[in-house]
């Protein structure tokens, strides 16, 4: 049988030949690929996001192991819609209007996908009625918004305002450099976090 803590191993290491290798021989032996995702790829991803939490790792790191759980991603989705696994949540994604800054925002989307999430990813620059129709238009439970510079920060409080007055119920996360935990409560978000691991903590503990 293919060995799922050998997976996450790789994940932890980033090591994409090996995820690949065991994901399609896990699929092959015909392994579940919820428990390749949950006990493989989730597992691993979870480390990661802890030693980032821990500072025993670095953001190098984490993009590299995301880019292994990617490519497994890519052999595992056709087989998680078969056997139609659910997403842990809907997650939608930008940065605020005026910002280009995605760095952080790219980390946050990859621990998400990592943690099991569907992500759909706006970019960067996000008017707050983009925001909103897409809010919308996908039904997601969960919003986040980025921002780096204190001047694109008053668009994330307008975009919340925005998506209330449109009657969205999601619940709403914000983060990036210059936000702080008082900021959020002051703009009515749902919840902050500093970091990308965080995020993700955050993002299960709102749709839980
Ligand atoms: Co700009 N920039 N930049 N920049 N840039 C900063 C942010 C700045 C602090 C540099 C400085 O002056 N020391 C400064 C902002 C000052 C301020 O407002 N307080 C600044 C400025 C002024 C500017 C320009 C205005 C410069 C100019 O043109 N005069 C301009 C603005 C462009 C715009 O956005 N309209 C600009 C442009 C750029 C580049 C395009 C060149 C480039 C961005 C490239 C890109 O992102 N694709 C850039 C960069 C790279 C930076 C620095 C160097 C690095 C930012 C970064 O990626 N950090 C930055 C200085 C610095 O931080 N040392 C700087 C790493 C990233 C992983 O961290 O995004 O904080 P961060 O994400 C963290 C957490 O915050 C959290 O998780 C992440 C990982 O743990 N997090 C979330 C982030 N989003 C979250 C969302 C969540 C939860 C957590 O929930 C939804």
């Amino acid at each position: 049988m293919a060995d799922l803590e050998a997976l996450a191993e790789a994940i932890i290491k980033g090591d994409q030949n090996t995820t690949v290798e065991i994901t399609r021989t896990a699929l092959n032996e015909g392994t579940a690929a919820e428990s390749i995702l949950n006990d493989g790829l989730i597992a691993g991803m979870g480390i990661i996001g802890e030693r980032f939490k821990k500072n025993e790792v670095y953001i190098p790191e984490v993009l590299i192991a995301a880019r292994a759980m990617k490519m497994a991603m890519e052999i595992l989705e056709p087989e998680l819609v078969k056997a139609g696994v659910e997403p842990v949540g809907k997650f939608l994604i930008g940065t605020a209007q005026g910002d280009l800054h995605d760095i952080g925002k790219n980390l946050v989307a990859m621990m998400l996908k990592g943690a099991g999430f569907e992500v759909i990813d706006l970019g960067v620059d996000i008017k707050p009625e983009k925001f909103v129709e897409q809010a919308k238009a996908t039904g997601v439970q969960l919003i986040g918004m980025s921002a780096l510079l204190t001047t694109t920060m008053p668009a994330m409080e307008k975009t919340i305002k925005a998506l209330k007055d449109a009657g969205v119920s999601a619940k709403i996360m914000i983060g990036g450099a210059p936000v702080t935990q008082g900021y959020a409560d002051k703009i009515g978000a749902d919840g902050y976090s500093a970091d990308a691991a965080s995020a993700v903590d955050l993002a299960k503990s709102l749709v839980a």
